[in-house]
């Protein structure tokens, strides 16, 4: 049986996600914020303490991102996984501008603005923003040409990407100036699959 680990709160969700939108049958072990990451047993699992991490009869990977395209290449058929070599390749492009050009400022509002409020620092939310206007508008301005990533239908590229800029609605993060990347975002994060992930521990 596979094995996904890690509380539906933290990036585990989004490979929770993806074994919901694959149909894979898999056990959730909800593993929470309060230090169990850093015990031996869950070393074994992922030696970096982070979730998730995923136990596929062992086989073990960590990263959310290597985890959902795993997952998809195994256990999806097309269109999730798409059935084309550009296909794949646009979805390592897509999951990989995700992490790197959006995930950092997205954390740095989020770790400026969800705080007591007397710890709070708009400034370093204020330059998250920023940061976030060149990505913001890339997507955009694809977006406005085709309804997902990878064209008209939602892929592995829709699902890691939506589930970075998750924390968008959490953080206040205005999207008006986007608007086809607002609707984009409302539409994959409304799917069933993820509506049930989130719900879980
Ligand atoms: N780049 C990693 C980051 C994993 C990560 O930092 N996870 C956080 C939760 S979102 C975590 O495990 N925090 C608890 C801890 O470090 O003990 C990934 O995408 O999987």
């Amino acid at each position: 049986m596979i094995k996904l680990y890690g509380t539906s709160m933290s990036r585990a969700a989004r490979s929770l996600w993806a074994l919901e939108e694959a149909g894979v049958k898999y056990e959730h072990v909800p593993v929470g914020f309060t230090g169990e990451t850093r015990k031996p047993e869950y070393l074994k699992i992922n030696p970096n303490g982070h979730m998730p991490a995923l136990d596929d009869n062992g086989t073990f990977l960590w990263e959310s991102m290597a985890i959902n395209l795993y997952i998809a290449e195994k256990y999806a058929k097309a269109p999730l996984w798409p059935s084309t070599v550009e296909g794949h390749a646009a979805c390592y492009q897509w999951s990989f501008w995700g992490m790197t050009e959006m995930e950092t400022p997205l954390l740095e509002i989020f770790m400026s603005r969800m705080r007591p409020a007397d710890q709070r620092d708009e400034k370093v939310a204020q330059a998250g923003i920023e940061k976030l206007k060149t990505p913001l508008k890339v997507l955009d301005d694809h977006l406005q040409k085709s309804d997902y990533l990878l064209g008209k239908e939602f892929t592995i590229a829709d699902l890691n990407v939506a589930s970075v800029m998750s924390l968008a609605p959490l953080i206040q993060l205005d999207l008006s100036a986007n608007p086809a990347a607002q609707k984009w975002l409302q539409k994959c994060l409304e799917r069933p699959a993820n509506q049930r992930a989130v719900a879980m521990k």
